[in-house]
Order: C-alpha cells, then sequence, then structure tokens
C-alpha cells in the first residue's frame, strides 16, 4: 500500500478566521464576532453583543472575502488537490431562524468553489466551524435547545442543495468533541453557542448540546445522501490521544475512559448509536437529558462516510483515586516529560499521529482524513526579507513520514492531508494574529495594523515539492 495517485494534498481553514467583511453583504454576527483577541495564558473575552472599543480580529482577519482570487492562485501554485473550508452560517442565515437564505451570501461561495474549481481544487467544506449566529444563542440559547436543529438543519440542506454538483466532501460539526471541555467558557461557547449561568451543571448542559448537534449533524447526514448520494461526509473530531502517564494498570484504565468520554462522539457518527459506557455514565451522574426514540432513530440513519479528525499533539493522564468515573479533562491531565511543546504549550509528538490513526481505523474501519495539523510559530522576518520557517518544515515533515508510514506499513486508509492555516490566520484559541500556521505570511500583528499583503515563506517551496512528489519529496 502507497499513497493513492488521488491523494487529497491541500489546506485548511474556517470562514470566520480568514474571510473578515463581518457585516458585508448582508451576513449576521457570529460567535467568533464577539470575541476579543487574547494571548497565551489570556483567554478571549466573550462579550454580550459587539462592544465599543475592543478588539474582536476576526472582524477583518485576513480580509479573504476581497482577496479570494489571489490566494486561491497561492493555493494552486502550492499545488493543493482541495481546500478546507467553512461556509459561514450567517452569510447564508444571518439570524439563523430566517425562512430564506441570504442570495449574497449564497453568491460569495459560488464565486469561491469556482474559483478553487477552475483550477481542479476541490473544495472540502465544513459546515459548522465556530461561527453560529449568534442571534441563537441570545433568543434560544444555543444548542442547549432543540430548535437549533432544526435552524442548523435548514442551513445544511440550503447548501447541500446549492453546491450539490462544486462540492463533493462535507463535514458537519467541527471538532464536535472539543465542547468536552465543559469547564472552559471557550470550548461551549464556540462549538455550541453555550453561555453558562451560575451555579449551573455544565456538564449535563454541555451533553444535552452535544445530543442535539449529534442530532442534528445525523439529520443532515441523511438529507444530504437524498440530495446527492455522491456525496462524502464525515464527522470532525479533535483527536488528541490521551495516553497513561505510566504502565500502572490505573494510569491504564484512567486513559481508556478518558479516550472513551472525549471521543463518544465518533462512536455515534459511525455507528449509529450510543455506546454502553455513556449510557452507564448518564445512568451513574443522574442526568435528565432530553434524548427520544425520534431522535435515536435519526442516529442510526445518518452515519458518516468518513473520519474527519485534527491531530495537534497529544495529552497524557496520571491516574486520581477517583478518576475512572469522575474523569475532569480539565484536573486529570498531566504534561508528557517524553515530547517536547510549542510555545503556546501545545506538546510536539509526530508518533502520536501514527498511534491515532491506528487507533481510529481499527475502532471503525472508515477511511480517513486528516483535516487539521500543523505548528502555531512566532515567525520573524530576517535581514533577507523573508521568514526561514525551518521549525514549520521540521513539524510538518516529521508528521507527514508518520502519516506514510501508517498508510504503507500499518495499511491505514487514508485520504488526504489538509494542513491547518496555508495561510496566516486568526488564531481560534487566542485569536492572535501572530500565532502563525502558514505557508503564505500576511503582513498583519496582534494589534491588527499591517497591510494585509501575502509572502512566501521558505515553507512554502518545500510543501509544494510534498504535493507533487505525491509525498515522496520531504
Ligand atoms: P489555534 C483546541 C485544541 C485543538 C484544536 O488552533 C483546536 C482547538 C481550539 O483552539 O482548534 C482547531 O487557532 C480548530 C481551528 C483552529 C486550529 O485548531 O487555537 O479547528 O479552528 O484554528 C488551531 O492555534
Amino acid at each position: 500500500m502507497s499513497l493513492r495517485k488521488d491523494f487529497l494534498w491541500g489546506g485548511a481553514v474556517a470562514a470566520h478566521q480568514l474571510e473578515g467583511s463581518y457585516n458585508v453583504d448582508g451576513k449576521g454576527i457570529s460567535v467568533a464576532d464577539v470575541m476579543t483577541a487574547g494571548t497565551h495564558g489570556v483567554e478571549r473575552e466573550i462579550t454580550d453583543g459587539i462592544l465599543p472599543n475592543k478588539n474582536y480580529p476576526n472582524h477583518e482577519a485576513i480580509h479573504f472575502y476581497d482577496n479570494y482570487k489571489e490566494d486561491v492562485r497561492l493555493f494552486h501554485e502550492l499545488g493543493f488537490k482541495c481546500f478546507r473550508t467553512s461556509i459561514a452560517w450567517t452569510r447564508i442565515f444571518p439570524q439563523g431562524d430566517e425562512d430564506e437564505p441570504n442570495e449574497l451570501g449564497l453568491q460569495f461561495y459560488d464565486r469561491l468553489f469556482d474559483e478553487c474549481i477552475k483550477y481542479g481544487i476541490k473544495p472540502v467544506i465544513t459546515l459548522s466551524h465556530f461561527e453560529m449566529p449568534f442571534y441563537l444563542v441570545k433568543k434560544y440559547g444555543g444548542f442547549r435547545n432543540r430548535k437549533c436543529i432544526d435552524f442548523f438543519v435548514k442551513f445544511a440542506t440550503v447548501c447541500f442543495e446549492r453546491y450539490k454538483n462544486k462540492v463533493e466532501y462535507w463535514m458537519t460539526f467541527n471538532e464536535i468533541n472539543n465542547q468536552t471541555n465543559y469547564q472552559s467558557d471557550f470550548a461551549t461557547f464556540t462549538n455550541s453557542g453555550i453561555v453558562y449561568q451560575e451555579g449551573e451543571d455544565r456538564e449535563q448542559i454541555m451533553y444535552q448540546a452535544a445530543h442535539y448537534e449529534l442530532v442534528a449533524s445525523a439529520e443532515a447526514v441523511k438529507i444530504g445522501k437524498e440530495i446527492n448520494p455522491n456525496f462524502k461526509i464525515g464527522c470532525m473530531l479533535a483527536l488528541c490521544p490521551i495516553y497513561p502517564f505510566s504502565c500502572n494498570p490505573k494510569d491504564m484504565m484512567a486513559s481508556t475512559v478518558a479516550m472513551q468520554r472525549r471521543n463518544y462522539f465518533g462512536d455515534i457518527q459511525v455507528r449509529g448509536k450510543y455506546p454502553n459506557f455513556m449510557l452507564k455514565y448518564f445512568e451513574r451522574k443522574n442526568f435528565k437529558l432530553d434524548i427520544t426514540k425520534e431522535d435515536l432513530d435519526i442516529l442510526q440513519q445518518g452515519t458518516v462516510d468518513y473520519i474527519g479528525f485534527s491531530y495537534y499533539m497529544s495529552f497524557s493522564i496520571k491516574a486520581s483515586d477517583k478518576t475512572n468515573l469522575e474523569y475532569n479533562e480539565a484536573n486529570d491531565l498531566v504534561k508528557n516529560p517524553y515530547v517536547p511543546a510549542s510555545d503556546w504549550g501545545w506538546q510536539i509528538d509526530p508518533l502520536g499521529l501514527r498511534y491515532t490513526m491506528n487507533w481510529l481505523f481499527d475502532r471503525y474501519q472508515l477511511p480517513l482524513f486528516i483535516v487539521e495539523n500543523g505548528l502555531g510559530a512566532f515567525d520573524k522576518v530576517e535581514a533577507d526579507g523573508k521568514i526561514h520557517d525551518t521549525y514549520r518544515v521540521d513539524y510538518l515533515r516529521s508528521h507527514i513520514e508518520a502519516m506514510i508510514a501508517c498508510i504503507e506499513e500499518d495499511g491505514v486508509d487514508c485520504i488526504g492531508y489538509t494542513p491547518w492555516g496555508p495561510i496566516d490566520l486568526v488564531s481560534a484559541g487566542t485569536g492572535e494574529m501572530e500565532k502563525r500556521y502558514g505557508f503564505i505570511h500576511v503582513d498583519k500583528n496582534n494589534k491588527g495594523e499591517g497591510t494585509l499583503k501575502r509572502s512566501k515563506k521558505d515553507s512554502f517551496d518545500w510543501y509544494k515539492e510534498v504535493i507533487s512528489s505525491n509525498g515522496k519529496k520531504l
């Protein structure tokens, strides 16, 4: 086994992190539009609407909305076979509960997809990538409300119908499992539009929202396949494997539980039903969840075709007395002494990608699609005016090597690789511009200053060769 001839090399972004033009052509305000810029260690602030004198980095981002032609041409120069982006929900349904979609928003994605297709680049589309309408948060409480299932399904249906001849690969919810970190205000807000009130049982609310999203995802898959049976619709999981800290059987069991708890979403999206360990957990916690017989039927009818996942880092866990029953992502994870970390503390572990691919393929036997991977790093323009980003190349090379070994030696079926942020963009986690992933540099700093001019980093030529040699020249 080796890389397929049609292996989908490309890059991945999300609408809110690069488009800008946040209030243009009828677009509504999304959850990303009410988040300020933070830094490593300083969380982004979630404000109640757009307030004066705050820095909202997604409002302008890198102005891809007007610059997409130049950027797609650069992607073509890199040799992209595909380009993963999302459709900003608020361009299509500005508030989220309208009867009719916004035609100007739909037209933007027609232009963008046509531009990609012109160069033979397949659009790979995420429907909901941390950018649900803020109005749905205010009026309905986000995905704590069952009504959001219908709003999402309507949005998905409109997109499937409109782009059925332009887009083949879809994903429903980006990193749907990130919200298991319910202690963070950020994760559940970006995934599900949840704003917690004092004293609420956050965990129960998260599982309820997650359930509605899983139902919405399944219903969308089902409808999508009716609209075009050739669609490939995947789930999208943030796969951070959680290793046992030691070979102490208790650490091993803690790792098993943590992996189950973080990744049960995939079990449902692939197999169409809740795994027993989750049903038992809900029972034990005495959660009162609204899960109906109809919901369970829909989950079975809308299973996915492939496993889309992001891989950036691995975690590890040390058992505490109560870990097995009360696993808590925020408290139980520990630093791994065997791997280095990025400037943002993300543990760099290329072999972990091979482990993860095996774990996913053993579990699901479905094709894998690595739809995000990369190193967020500070770049410096050197005296010769260029960025010599060897650290970025080192990171990507080691991960691609692990991926190819996994395909060739372990026989894992993997259809593509789209590293995160081929062009510098706004960080989701911190809102910074200077946490950069790109092969293409964008002249803009954390304060929002800069010309937005695009230029190639050293990694640009490197990745171009990787693609043209189909992974042979690394
Ligand atoms: P940033 C956390 C953990 C793993 C992936 O992240 C994550 C997050 C959220 O921060 O998000 C994904 O920009 C996400 C992208 C995001 C990318 O990883 O924080 O799908 O939207 O930009 C990188 O460095």
